[in-house]
């Protein structure tokens, strides 16, 4: 059996791909993921600028996740535009995820990998570790819209968005009026939940020194509202929109009920992260034995099956 799905038109050849990670960062990284069993090759999100990233510690691991206020190191999107040929040769598609600080910046940068090879762009408005003086872009409804209007008539080539965990309906409603608008071809849903804060009880500290000790939550931790964006995105775009599911995604269980819910891929950040670009060949494996056992021959036939209790 094979795992082969769509995002935005573009054939991937399994149902899993890594996230927009750090360690996704390097060349000799992503060249390590178009060497492994991942169906793409997503880079870490990129400024205009090369950016450090906040000061340490900014990462802690925990028992079910990781909780991060990295605040964006990369390279720089001009290192980003350098690595796209040099990872041609996988035969993969390569994402770009791009972050910007203005409507302006976005714009650049979609400019620029709009010009590239690159094959699918990804619109990260939803970092939550940047200040907190804003909200991420896409709980602001019209500062998305801003960003949507300048940015999606730049070139051809499919644009997505990465979206933040929503908790209610109504706005989920709205963006999915704005992606239909401006013709967004895919989602990465969600990003990590934002305002999360972990205590050291015996320190009596917060676990990270960046951002006054608040930082997004990633893992199994956000796995069920995961799981409700992409069921409610899936109800609200159906077939138009490709969604890239993602929220502690550690097994192929855990990807067969992204499938049910509606995802076309998975991303996996939490595990990817953890166990190295080994887990895509473990969690196809166990996606392709629950597939099997329950009778279902490929992807689309699982796809967005969820019954109602
Ligand atoms: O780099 C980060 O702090 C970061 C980003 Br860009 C993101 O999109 N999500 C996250 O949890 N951390």
């Amino acid at each position: 059996m094979n795992l082969i799905t769509k995002i935005a038109g573009r054939e991937f050849e399994s149902y899993t791909l890594n996230a927009s990670v750090p360690r996704a960062s390097t060349l000799k990284e992503l060249k390590q993921i178009g060497q492994s069993d991942s169906a793409a090759i997503m880079m870490k999100s990129c400024t205009i600028k090369k950016r450090k990233g906040n000061p340490l510690p900014r990462i802690f691991k925990l028992p079910l996740g990781y909780f991060n206020s990295e605040g964006l190191p990369n390279l720089g999107y001009k290192t980003y535009l350098e690595f796209i040929p040099k990872l041609k040769k996988y035969n993969k598609p390569i994402i770009v995820s791009v972050a910007g600080f203005s409507v302006d910046e976005y714009k650049i940068l979609v400019k620029a990998f709009q010009e590239s090879e690159v094959d699918l762009i990804e619109i990260n408005l939803s970092c939550p570790n940047i200040d907190n003086k804003t909200e991420p872009i896409a709980y602001n409804l019209k500062k998305t819209e801003e960003v949507l209007k300048e940015i999606s008539y730049l070139g051809k080539k499919p644009i997505g968005l990465k979206l933040p965990p929503y908790p209610y309906y109504s706005i989920q409603q709205k963006i999915a009026n704005l992606i239909k608008k401006y013709s967004v071809s895919f989602l990465s849903c969600v990003n990590t939940l934002g305002n999360s804060l972990i205590i050291d009880e015996i320190k009596e500290r917060s676990v990270i020194k960046a951002t006054r000790g608040f930082g997004g939550l990633s893992g199994q931790y956000i796995k069920p509202i995961a799981l409700g964006n992409v069921r409610r995105f899936y109800e609200l775009l159906k077939g138009k929109v490709s969604i890239m599911g993602m929220g502690g995604v550690k097994t192929g269980q855990d990807v067969f009920e992204f499938l049910l819910a509606g995802a076309d891929a998975v991303q996996i950040g939490t595990a990817f992260v953890e166990e190295g670009v080994s887990c895509f060949q473990r969690i196809n494996k166990e996606l392709k034995s629950i597939l099997r056992k329950k009778g279902y021959s490929s992807i689309s036939k699982a796809r967005g099956k969820l019954k109602i209790s």
